[in-house]
């Protein structure tokens, strides 16, 4: 038969029912998603892969704010402006940093995901992920609906959850 590990614990506090869990409705909740203009062919594929998962959500159109930034440079700081604004229940970030172009790679995408990272956690407001790094333009396609999922429909699918979690947390 089917073996459920910690849940046919004797220990009864592995018994316990999960306390939190968040769902994925996105009704009568604000986000915004902060997108960056540099590589816009696959910048505005993860966009719409973000838009696809609030829609389906049940986000409505006029509850999405849309910020453009010139690059994944300039994405923390409009993360974290719109943060503190406190309008929204969630902020998604898109980006896509390709090494070949990019002089200083590692040092420019430690400072953009700690700068999510910071204004995730110094605001409490849920921060979706959706910056790639990526060796190869291939690559980054790949993964902005091509052969490896969007990664912009993921990051806006965490945030819709972490945004529910924070609301039943609060
Ligand atoms: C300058 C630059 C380079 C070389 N490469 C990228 C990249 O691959 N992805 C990206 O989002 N942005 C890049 N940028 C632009 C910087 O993020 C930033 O916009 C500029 O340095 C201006 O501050």
């Amino acid at each position: 038969g089917l073996q459920l590990g910690f849940w046919e614990s004797e220990n009864p506090l592995h018994n316990r029912p999960i306390a939190v869990e968040g769902d994925l409705s996105a009704a009568g909740k604000k986000f915004a998603i902060v997108v960056a203009r540099w590589n816009a062919v696959i910048t505005d594929r993860l966009l719409q892969g973000s838009l696809d998962a609030l829609h389906r959500s049940g986000c409505a159109k006029d509850d999405v704010e849309i910020v453009r930034v010139p690059g994944a440079w300039e994405i923390p700081s409009a993360a974290r402006t719109l943060a503190e604004s406190k309008r929204f229940a969630g902020v998604i970030t898109l980006g896509v940093l390709l090494r070949g172009e990019t002089a200083h790679y590692e040092a420019i995408y430690t400072e953009v995901a700690r700068g999510i990272g910071q204004s995730q956690q110094e605001t409490g407001i849920p921060h979706g992920f959706g910056v790639l790094t990526c060796e190869t333009l291939e690559q980054a396609l790949d993964r902005a609906g091509l052969k490896a999922g969007n990664k912009g429909f993921e990051a806006a699918i965490a945030v819709i959850e972490m945004a529910s979690i924070q609301g039943k947390l609060a």
